[in-house]
C-alpha cells in the first residue's frame, strides 16, 4: 500500500514560519532488525529526554505501521495512541527508555523509500521522510541520535551486512542466520540512517587523511559488475584529497562504503559512512560507459563524499533550508570538477544545465526561492533551484567574499555549527563575520523566485572619450511574489575595443538598484561589452549589443564562458529572427562557427561546445509563444547551412578528431571524442550522401560507449537504413545490461524524427520497458517530455502520453511520477490550443482517485500558476 491522498482533500501545508524546536531529543537509538523481504521486525530503543519545560506528549512518526508493542522504561505502557500514523505517548518524567517494536514489508514496497528490496538485496533510502517507514522516530533532521544497529539475516542470502558508522562485532545466530552491529559515534538525524543486506562483493581500497588515519574504502556491487568500479574508487580518493585540501576537510569514520543498487529513486545518497548509489553513477566501462557517464560519476561520488561536512557534520534544521547542504554541496562538486579538467568547459556545461532545467522552473508555475516557505511534499522540492540555483547562490557569495576570505568563512561556517542542526542563514552570518562582509541585500537571493533580468546599452561619446553603460535589473512576477526587490547581481564587466584592445580592465561590478549608470572615461575607440564574465551572476542579459560585435567578442573574448555566450548569443539572435521575422540570415554564425573551428590555439574540448547550436527548449524560451514545429525548422535549416557551408572543415574536424589508439579517459582524449560526434553531426546534417555510413562505420568500429552512442543518437536521428540496424544490433548486443539498455530507449525518445511519439508509445509496450525501475521510466518517458518538438506534437499525443504514465506510475512510486510532470505545467508558454490540451491533462491528472500528495501538489499548483 502506498500512502494514498483522495484527489479531494487537499494535503496539509508545512510552512517555515511555523518551525518549533523538538519537544522530545533522542540523544541515542538502538534499532534491531531480524531482516526478511517478506516481513522485517523492527525493534528500535530510543532515549528520550524531554527539551524544555513543557507537558507534551512524545509524537513519532511512522508510515502506515501500527505498533505491534510499546514498553516505557522496560514495561508495557498502555498510554498511547495513534493520531493517523503518528504514535504519540504520554511520559511523565523528562528521560525515558522507549521501545517500540513494528513489522514491514521490503519487497512491496514499491516507493523505494524506507526499507526496500532491489536486485536480491535489501537497502534503504530515508531522506527526506523514509525513515518513519522503517520504525517510529521522530523524522525531522534537527533530532540528532547515536545509532546502533544490529542487523540478523539468512546468512546464503545476505552474507554482507552494512550499517552507518563502523563495524563493531557478528556472529553466528543459529539456523543459517547471522548477526552483525555497527555503531556511529556521530549523532545524526534520521534521514542519514542506512543499511544493506546482500550478496555483495567489494573493491577496496584505502586512503590516509592529512592527519595520517587511514581509512578503508569499499565500494559493494554484485560480483560481475566488480571490474566496473575502479572509475568511482579513484574518484572518491580524488575527492577526499581535494576536500582536504580546498576546504581543510577531513574525513572522520574508520571505515567509508559506497553501495550500488540497480532500483533508486535519484542519484545517489549520502548516509553517514554507508552511501548508497543508483548504480548509474557507480559502474563505468569503456564499452558501457560514455564520458558523460564518466564525468557524472566522479561528480556524484564527490558531491556524496562532500555531504559528509555540508550535510552530515553539519545538517539542516529543517527542509526549508536544504539548499543549505545541497547548494553548498553542488558548489563543492562543481568546483571539484572544474579542478579535474577544462574549468571553462565545466562553467559551459553547469550554465547549460542551470538554462535548461532551472530557468524554467523559476519561469514557471513551480517557481519558489532557494529556501521555500511552504509545501506540501518536501519529495518536491529536491530541484533545480534548491540545487543548482542554490549552488549559484553560493558561487556570488565565494566571488564577492574572494578566495581566501571565502576559505575563512566556510571554516567558521564548520567550526561554529559542527554537529548541529543549521539554517541557512546561519550559512550567511559566516560568510559576513568570516568574509567581512555585509549580505543584508544579498539575503534576497533566499526569498525571493524568478530570475532577474538585467538590460545593458552601452553609449559611447567619441568626444568626450567617455562611455556609459546603464544597466537595469527587472524580476518577472512568480507564484505568490507578485513584486521583486532589487537583488544584489555581481557582474563581472571588462570593455574591448574593436582592434581587440582592452579598454577597460575586467571589474566585478555589484548591481544592487533597480538602475544604474556607469561610466568609463579614457574610452578612445568604439568599446565592445563583455558582461557576466564566468557567468558571474544567473541572470538573463538583454543587450543591445549588434551582431558585428557579439562576432567580434565570439572571436576575442579572453573569457572563454563570455567567448562561448558570444556565440550562444549570435546563434539565438539569428535562430529567433528565423522563427518571428522569417529572416534568414545564417552568415554571421557561419562566419563565427568558422573561425572557432580554425583557430588553432583553442582547447577542442572548447571549440566543440561553442559551435554547437543552442538547444530547441532554450530557443523556445527565449519567444514569447513557443512555436515548437518553428523552432525546429529553423534551427535543423542552420544546422544543414552549417553542415554543408562548412563540409570541408567538418570534414578535417573528424578526421582530427579520429586519430586510432586505445581508448584512454583523458581531458585531451575526451575533447576528441566529443569533437568527432559533434562534427558527425554536422556532417549528418549537410545531408551528405555518405554520412549514414560513415556514422554505421563509427557505431561498428568504435572501441568505447562514447564514440558508439555518439554514432546511434546521429542515426537515430535520420531516416537510413542502418538507422534500424544499428538500434538492432545495440539491443541485442546490451540487451542484459540494464544501464545500457537505459540508453536504447533515451536516444529514442529523443529521436528528432517526425514519428517519435509513435516510436515512443511502441516503446511503452516493449518486454524491455517497466515503470518499477525508476532509471527505465525516466529513459523513456522523462527524456520524451524534454524533447520539445515530439512532446509538443500538435495531436496532444504526447500531452496524453505522459499523463498516462504518470497516473500509472503514481501508483507503484509516487516520488519519482511527481518529479516527471513538470514538461506539462509549461502550457502558458505555448498556444492557446496546446495549452489547452496541456491543462485537460493536468485536470484528468487531478482527477484520478487515491492520487498521491506528490503528484497532487505538482499537478495542482501547475494548473494555477
Ligand atoms: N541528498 C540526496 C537526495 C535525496 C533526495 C530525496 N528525495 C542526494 C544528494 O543530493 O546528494
Ligand atoms: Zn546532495
Amino acid at each position: 500500500m502506498i500512502d494514498a491522498q483522495s484527489a479531494l482533500a487537499t494535503p496539509t501545508i508545512t510552512r517555515r514560519e511555523d518551525y518549533r524546536p523538538p519537544d522530545w531529543l533522542v540523544p541515542d537509538i538502538a534499532l534491531d532488525f531480524d531482516l526478511d523481504p517478506a516481513t522485517t521486525r523492527v525493534t528500535a530503543t530510543l532515549d528520550v529526554v524531554r527539551s524544555s519545560a513543557h507537558d507534551r506528549p512524545l509524537r513519532l512518526d511512522g508510515d502506515g505501521q501500527v505498533p505491534l508493542r510499546v514498553l516505557v522504561d522496560g514495561a508495557a505502557h498502555n498510554d498511547w495512541r495513534m493520531d493517523g500514523d503518528t504514535l504519540e505517548i504520554a511520559l511523565t518524567g523528562s528521560e525515558h527508555r522507549i521501545e517500540t517494536e513494528v513489522a514491514i514489508h521490503p519487497d512491496r514496497n514499491t516507493q523505494l523509500m524506507g526499507l526496500y528490496a532491489s536486485g536480491g538485496n535489501l537497502c534503504t533510502q530515508c531522506e527526506a521522510e523514509g525513515f518513519r517507514r522503517i520504525t517510529f522516530f521522530p523524522d525531522r533532521p534537527d533530532v540528532l541520535a547515536r545509532y546502533s544497529v544490529k542487523m540478523t539475516a539468512e546468512r546464503k542470502r545476505f552474507p554482507v551486512l552494512l550499517a552507518n558508522g563502523d563495524p563493531i562485532a557478528a556472529g553466528d545466530a543459529g539456523d543459517g542466520r547471522h548477526w552483525a552491529e555497527w555503531r556511529d559515534p556521530f549523532p545524526k538525524p534520521c534521514y542519514l540512517f542506512a543499511m544493506v543486506a546482500g550478496d555483495l562483493s567489494a573493491n577496496r581500497a584505502s586512503f590516509t587523511t592529512m592527519s595520517g588515519r587511514t581509512v578503508d574504502l569499499a565500494i559493494w556491487v554484485r560480483a560481475d559488475d566488480l571490474p566496473k568500479t575502479s572509475h568511482a574508487l579513484a574518484a572518491l580518493q580524488t575527492a577526499m584529497a581535494w576536500d582536504e585540501k580546498v576546504y581543510g576537510r577531513e574525513y572522520d569514520l574508520d571505515v567509508f562504503n559506497i553501495v550500488a543498487v540497480d532500483d533508486f529513486n535519484f542519484g545517489a545518497m549520502e548516509n553517514k559512512g554507508l552511501n548508497i548509489f543508483n548504480s548509474r553513477y557507480i559502474l563505468a566501462d569503456p564499452d558501457t560507459a560514455t564520458d558523460y557517464d564518466y564525468d557524472a560519476i566522479a561528480a556524484v561520488v564527490a558531491h556524496e563524499y562532500f555531504h559528509n561536512w555540508s550535510g552530515n557534520r553539519v545538517t539542516c534544521r529543517d527542509w526549508f533550508q536544504l539548499s543549505l547542504k545541497e547548494g553548498f554541496t553542488v558548489f563543492r562538486d562543481q568546483s571539484f570538477s572544474a579542478d579535474q579538467g577544462s574549468a571553462a568547459v565545466k562553467r559551459i556545461e553547469d550554465v547549460r544545465g542551470l538554462r535548461a532545467s532551472q530557468f524554467p522552473e523559476d519561469a514557471g508555475p513551480l517557481a519558489h526561492p532557494i529556501r521555500p516557505d511552504s509545501y506540501m511534499e518536501i519529495s518536491n522540492f529536491y530541484t533545480a533551484t534548491i540545487y543548482n540555483k542554490g549552488a549559484e547562490v553560493i558561487r556570488m557569495m565565494a566571488a564577492i567574499l574572494g578566495p581566501e576570505r571565502f576559505r575563512m568563512a566556510t571554516d567558521l561556517y564548520f567550526d561554529r555549527y559542527d554537529g548541529t542542526a543549521a539554517t541557512c542563514e546561519d550559512f550567511v552570518r559566516c560568510m559576513e563575520h568570516g568574509g567581512g562582509v555585509d549580505l543584508s541585500q544579498f539575503r534576497r537571493w533566499y526569498s525571493q523566485a524568478g530570475t532577474p533580468r538585467v538590460s545593458a546599452a552601452l553609449d559611447h561619446d567619441a568626444g568626450s572619450g567617455r562611455a556609459t553603460l546603464r544597466l537595469a535589473q527587472h524580476t518577472p512576477p512568480t507564484p505568490g511574489q507578485p513584486d521583486k526587490e532589487p537583488f544584489v547581481l555581481p557582474l563581472r564587466i571588462k570593455l574591448f575595443g574593436e582592434s581587440g584592445a582592452t579598454l577597460s580592465d575586467q571589474q566585478l561590478y555589484m548591481l544592487d538598484q533597480p538602475t544604474v549608470a556607469i561610466t568609463f572615461e579614457g574610452v578612445t575607440e568604439h568599446p565592445v561589452l563583455s558582461i557576466n564574465r564566468g557567468f558571474s551572476a544567473p541572470v538573463i542579459i538583454e543587450s543591445d549589443r549588434s551582431t558585428d560585435e557579439l562576432a567580434f567578442l565570439s572571436a576575442h573574448d579572453d573569457d572563454p564562458f563570455a567567448r562561448y555566450e558570444a556565440m550562444q548569443q549570435l546563434m539565438l539572435d539569428t535562430l529567433v529572427s528565423a522563427v518571428t521575422l522569417g529572416r534568414v540570415e545564417h552568415r554571421a554564425v557561419i562566419e563565427a562557427v568558422r573561425r572557432t573551428l580554425e583557430d588553432p590555439a583553442l582547447d577542442r574540448a572548447f571549440v566543440a561546445e561553442a559551435v554547437l547550436l543552442p538547444s530547441d527548449a532554450f530557443i523556445g524560451d527565449q519567444l514569447p509563444v513557443v512555436d515548437p514545429d518553428a523552432v525546429f525548422r529553423a534551427r535543423e535549416a542552420l544546422r544543414r547551412d552549417l553542415g554543408k557551408s562548412l563540409a570541408g572543415l567538418w570534414r578535417s574536424a573528424y578526421a582530427d578528431a579520429s586519430q586510432p589508439g586505445p581508448f584512454v579517459y583523458s581531458p585531451a582524449a575526451k575533447a576528441n571524442r566529443r569533437m568527432r560526434t559533434v562534427a558527425l553531426g554536422y556532417i549528418a546534417a549537410s545531408g551528405a550522401d555518405d554520412a549514414a555510413s560513415l556514422a554505421f562505420a563509427q557505431f561498428e568500429s568504435a572501441d568505447n560507449m562514447t564514440d558508439r552512442q555518439g554514432a546511434l543518437t546521429t542515426l537515430a536521428n535520420g531516416t537510413s537504413d542502418e538507422r534500424v540496424a544499428a538500434l538492432d544490433i545495440f539491443y541485442n548486443r546490451y540487451s542484459t545490461n540494464p544501464l545500457v539498455l537505459d540508453k536504447w530507449f533515451q536516444t529514442q525518445a529523443l529521436s528528432a524524427r517526425d514519428d517519435t511519439p509513435a516510436v515512443v508509445a511502441d516503446l511503452a509496450r516493449h518486454p524491455d520497458f517497466s515503470l518499477a525501475n525508476p532509471n527505465r521510466a525516466r529513459s523513456l518517458v522523462g527524456a520524451f517530455g524534454v524533447n520539445q518538438r515530439a512532446f509538443h506534437a500538435a495531436s496532444g499525443a504526447g500531452y496524453r502520453f505522459l499523463a498516462d504514465h504518470l497516473i500509472a506510475l503514481d501508483k507503484l512510486n509516487p516520488q519519482t511520477a511527481a518529479k516527471l510532470l513538470p514538461p506539462l505545467g509549461r502550457w502558458r508558454r505555448f498556444d492557446e490550443a496546446r495549452a489547452a490540451l496541456m491543462k485537460a491533462e493536468l485536470e484528468r491528472i487531478l482527477a484520478t482517485p487515491e492520487l498521491s500528495k506528490d503528484l497532487f501538489e505538482q499537478a495542482s499548483k501547475s494548473l494555477a500558476g
